[in-house]
């Protein structure tokens, strides 16, 4: 059997190849175990006409790549109609109901176990359309097969604010956990992974990451967990495992995790940025969206993260029915009294299967608009995402711009 991943048009990413998709080389992994034949198509870079033929092609989604890929599916069905379409991916698992039937088996939830369900099936000719993952894939010994595709999509350059490089050998992604118990309600993640977070054995990630160094050189690590900080204890074994590799990483925590036990552990083994949600420096909104944060904790925890040599980067959020022009100075006062290196901005989209695209009449939103601004960046038109109840569309950008502006007069939009 011969498998072949499409990747869809990432263009609004600055480099869309830095993070090649962990999820996809995983699942290649075990394909690969069982003898199937796995290579990757990229359609930024080749025209979808010239593609190989293989016996089943497959789409890894998310909401915003979920467009382009029934088209690229509808075109490759034409080309290759004797071939099966499969998709997976966050907005295949969230939306599973919606999805478009061009895609003929659809792979809900992790997919290591159910993948190797359809390799039988592809023996029998008798597939599903729906393959679900009924329990969670156990975790201790998997790591994903990185010589499955070329080398530019491992090796990236650097992954630190500033282009900051602490070895010569470029950076890959990483990642030592798989869920999340919290509940935000713009965020994926509660319905992905149930609110269960699962950790991978310590002895497995060593295993991983002298392999990398072995087989690439490679030193510096992007750790792509959502909350991997959250364990104390977990953490103090995974940083002291780290601590004699040599290795320079970044990662994201939880402001509510961090003490200064815990960034300690993390700069002694090699983490040199932190990256923390913030999303709006307001409590009031931070409440809306259940983050289950303070801006009282967020300034506490700055200060605990600077005491040490590592960037600090802090991640908002405008376009959420909770901006107000209040809340857009907020962020502003925000920045300014706090020592921050990196500023990410993200433009609201209510996700199918987030609690406020679910219950949209409870979070102020009558529409949630077809044509999305997936990011904020100079090369994208800026627009909310969202029609509120409470105010006009022009209201609503006018407001964002206030702190849209302030970013990009401090050069923290590309
Ligand atoms: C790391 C990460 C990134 C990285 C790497 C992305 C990548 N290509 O993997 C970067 C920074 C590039 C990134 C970018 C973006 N991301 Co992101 N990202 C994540 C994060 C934190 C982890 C993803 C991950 O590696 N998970 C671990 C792997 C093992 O899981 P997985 O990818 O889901 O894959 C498993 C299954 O889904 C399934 N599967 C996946 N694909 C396929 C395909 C087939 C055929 C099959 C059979 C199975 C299958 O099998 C895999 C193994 O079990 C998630 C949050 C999360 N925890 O999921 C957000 C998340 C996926 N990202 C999100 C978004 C919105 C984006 C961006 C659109 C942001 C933007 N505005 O630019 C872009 C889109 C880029 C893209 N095309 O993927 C959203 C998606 C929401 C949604 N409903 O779709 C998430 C869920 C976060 C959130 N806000 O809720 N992201
Ligand atoms: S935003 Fe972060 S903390 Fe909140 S549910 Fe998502 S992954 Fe968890």
């Amino acid at each position: 059997m011969k498998i072949t991943f499409i990747i869809p048009d990432m263009s609004w990413l600055y480099d869309y190849k830095a993070q090649f998709s962990l999820g996809l080389l995983y699942i290649s992994t075990i394909l690969k175990e069982k003898g199937v034949e796995v290579s990757f198509y990229d359609t930024n870079e080749n025209d979808l006409k010239d593609i190989p033929k293989a016996d089943v092609y497959g789409f890894s989604v998310v909401f915003n790549t979920y467009d382009n890929c029934v088209d690229l599916a509808r075109q490759v069905k034409e080309l290759r109609p004797r071939s099966k379409i499969i998709v997976g991916g966050v907005h295949a698992t969230l939306n599973q109901y919606d999805i478009d039937p061009i895609f003929e088996s659809v792979f809900i939830g992790e997919a290591e176990n159910t993948i190797v369900k359809f390799v039988e099936d592809f023996e029998t000719g008798e597939f599903s359309e729906y393959y679900i993952d009924d329990k969670p894939v156990d975790l201790s010994n998997l790591i994903p097969d990185r010589k499955l595709i070329s080398d530019d999509y491992i090796r990236t350059g650097s992954i630190f604010t500033g282009d900051q490089q602490f070895d010569d050998h470029g950076s890959t992604a990483i990642m030592f956990t798989r869920g999340c118990p919290y509940k935000c309600t713009f965020c994926a993640s509660p319905r992905v992974y149930n609110r269960q977070i699962r950790f991978r054995d310590v002895a497995s990630i060593e295993k991983e990451i002298k392999g990398i160094i072995k087989d690439y050189g490679i030193r510096q690590f992007r750790i792509q967990d959502d909350t991997f900080t959250i364990k104390q204890d977990y953490l103090k074994e995974l940083c002291d495992m780290m601590k004699p590799l040599n290795i320079f990483y970044r990662c994201s925590t939880r402001v509510n995790h961090v003490t200064e036990e815990n960034i300690k552990n993390l700069y002694d083994s090699g983490c040199r940025e932190i990256g923390i949600g913030i999303e709006v420096a307001n409590d009031e909104a931070l409440k809306q969206l259940k983050k289950q944060i303070t801006v009282k904790q967020c300034e506490e925890a700055i200060r605990i993260i600077k005491k040490f040599d590592i960037t600090l980067r802090c991640f908002f959020m405008i376009g959420t029915p909770y901006d107000t022009e209040q809340t857009m100075q907020d962020n502003i006062d925000f920045i300014e009294r706090n020592d921050i290196d990196g500023i990410t901005c993200a433009n609201f989209i209510p996700f199918p299967g987030t609690e406020m695209y679910d219950k949209m009449e409870d979070h102020n939103i009558s529409l949630v608009k077809k044509n999305t601004c997936m990011n904020i960046a100079k090369h994208i038109e800026f627009t909310p995402n969202i029609i509120r109840d409470d105010i006009s569309e022009k209201d609503h950008l006018q407001i964002m711009k206030v702190f849209y502006n302030y970013i990009d007069k401090r050069g923290f939009i590309k």
